[in-house]
């Protein structure tokens, strides 16, 4: 897989915010020159490395791979053919890296939350850990409550999903599989659209 072409996690400060405020408005068919910066959280296990290369290579990935914490460019495309500029985050989960997290979250504009459908606990620590470690950033910016592994022995109902992404109030709940390559490019290009919509409302 393309891991040379990765930037490492110590180049944060090379990473560009969004500009989308900056543009007088913002309609799809512009090419967004823009990087929206996208991190994906959640406990280890759960899916995140292999979600994330499922939308960037449109290929299963391979699960050997042990990628961690690193920032992935993702060119989306939407509406009429408009490009976005995404980089994804994959926030390291292991405990004594808070403060990289934290980091990662504070120049994040969209946050996908994840848990893996076939592991209550994961789901569970999205109440328990993430939404509390999240909780300033969250409030100011948008979050998408996702599913991972639909693909596998279902332990979550989607009603579940929904119910909590209404009691967190997040502003959507998607579930997809990285292995079947199932809705994986669409909750990327639903975060895009959100952000970028949300920039415009900001504005008005
Ligand atoms: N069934 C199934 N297993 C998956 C899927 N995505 C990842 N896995 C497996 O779950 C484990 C953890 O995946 P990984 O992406 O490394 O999780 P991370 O620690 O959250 O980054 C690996 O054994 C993967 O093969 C999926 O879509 N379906
Ligand atoms: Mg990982």
């Amino acid at each position: 897989m393309a891991e040379a072409s990765v930037p490492s996690t110590s180049s944060l400060s090379d990473i560009p915010r969004t500009q989308c405020g900056e543009t007088e408005k913002y309609d799809w068919t512009e090419t967004i020159q823009t990087h929206l910066k996208i991190a994906v959280v959640g406990d280890q296990g759960c899916g995140k490395t292999c979600f994330i290369l499922s939308a960037k290579n449109h290929i299963l990935p391979d699960p050997e791979e042990k990628v961690l914490s690193k920032q992935y460019p993702l060119d989306l495309e939407m509406p009429n053919k408009v490009v976005a500029k995404c980089m994804v985050v994959e926030a390291d989960a292991r405990d004594e890296l808070r403060e990289v997290r934290m980091e990662h979250y504070e120049q994040s504009d969209v946050f996908l939350l994840c848990f893996a459908l076939d592991d209550p606990n994961s789901f569970k620590n999205i109440t328990e850990k993430w939404v509390p470690e999240l909780k300033e950033c969250l409030s100011k910016r948008l979050g998408l409550l996702v599913g991972l592994k639909l693909d596998a022995k279902r332990e979550i109902l989607a009603e579940r999903g929904d119910n909590l992404k209404e009691e967190l109030k997040f502003q959507e709940y998607r579930e997809c599989s990285a292995y079947k390559g199932i809705n994986v490019l669409h909750v990327f290009q639903k975060a895009a659209e959100m952000a970028f919509k949300s920039e415009l409302l900001e504005k008005k």
